[in-house]
């Protein structure tokens, strides 16, 4: 963090399959975003961070080329075509919380992070001077450039976790199209505290998806110091509220 610094960060993710019809290529859910974005409009106070997924925007291009979080591509033409149409959402969204009055920014990855096979690190000064100034940046799950193997993909979850340590997040939350991990009757489970406890029930996603659905998005969680919760639109103003809400992973 720098010198002047940003206090009670929340770190919000809108999954992909809820801002977008996941079936249908590149379709906005209209009606569920423009909900979203009132919903952050009315219960947002403070510091506030939003990433959003892929959907049916970056996940079609991202598999028509290839390209996941493992197997890169050094095509410019692959890489701009699915930076693109994470453009294009990314600006849907900025929109619609504009729309709401909420002051967003956007935040493209592509050009201010990087990775490697073990490593991730993105720049997060302009995030920072955004959050100083009162403006919401808005991230997404992109295509970047990998050290390597020219670029490679990277999950909305994987920059929650990351921007949740950059900026000491207080909250960090998973707006999901699930209420939360469920258990093998489909009931929530209220807290996930290590990955054994819940394996045998975390299934596969069955829409396109290259970044591994909601096992991946346990274990990343599980690995920060900051309380996260995963919920359901319908529980996104209580989790702004009270940063409690869904299934809690400590
Ligand atoms: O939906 C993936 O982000 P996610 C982004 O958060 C791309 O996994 C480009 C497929």
């Amino acid at each position: 963090m720098s010198d002047q610094q940003t206090e009670d960060v929340t770190v919000l993710k809108l999954g992909g399959s809820v801002i977008t019809d996941k079936d249908q290529p590149y379709t906005v859910a209209e009606e569920q975003l423009g909900r979203l974005a009132e919903t952050i409009a009315d219960h947002c106070e403070g510091n506030v961070v939003i990433v959003h997924g892929g959907g049916s925007f970056g996940h079609a291009a991202a598999a028509s080329h290839g390209v996941s979080t493992t197997d890169g591509t050094t095509d410019a033409g692959a890489i701009v075509e699915i930076h693109r149409a994470m453009g294009e959402l990314n600006q849907a969204v900025v929109d619609r919380l504009q729309e709401a009055e909420v002051p967003a920014l956007p935040v493209r990855p592509l050009s201010v992070a990087r990775r490697t096979d073990s490593s991730f690190s993105l720049a997060s000064l302009a995030i920072e001077a955004m959050l100083l100034e009162e403006f919401v940046p808005v991230l997404h799950g992109d295509v970047l450039i990998h050290e390597g193997s020219g670029s490679t993909i990277i999950s909305g979850d994987e920059l929650v976790v990351e921007l949740a340590r950059l900026l000491d997040a207080t909250r960090v939350g998973l707006c999901s199209t699930v209420p939360g991990v469920l258990d093998d009757e489909g009931a929530v489970i209220e807290e996930v505290t290590t990955y054994e406890a819940v394996s045998d029930v975390l299934g596969e996603s069955e829409s396109t998806d290259v970044t591994g659905g909601m096992a991946a998005k346990v274990k990343e969680l599980l690995a920060l110091s900051t309380p996260a919760a995963i919920f359901d639109p319908d529980e996104l103003a209580k989790f702004l509220d009270s940063g409690e809400a869904g299934t809690m992973i400590r």
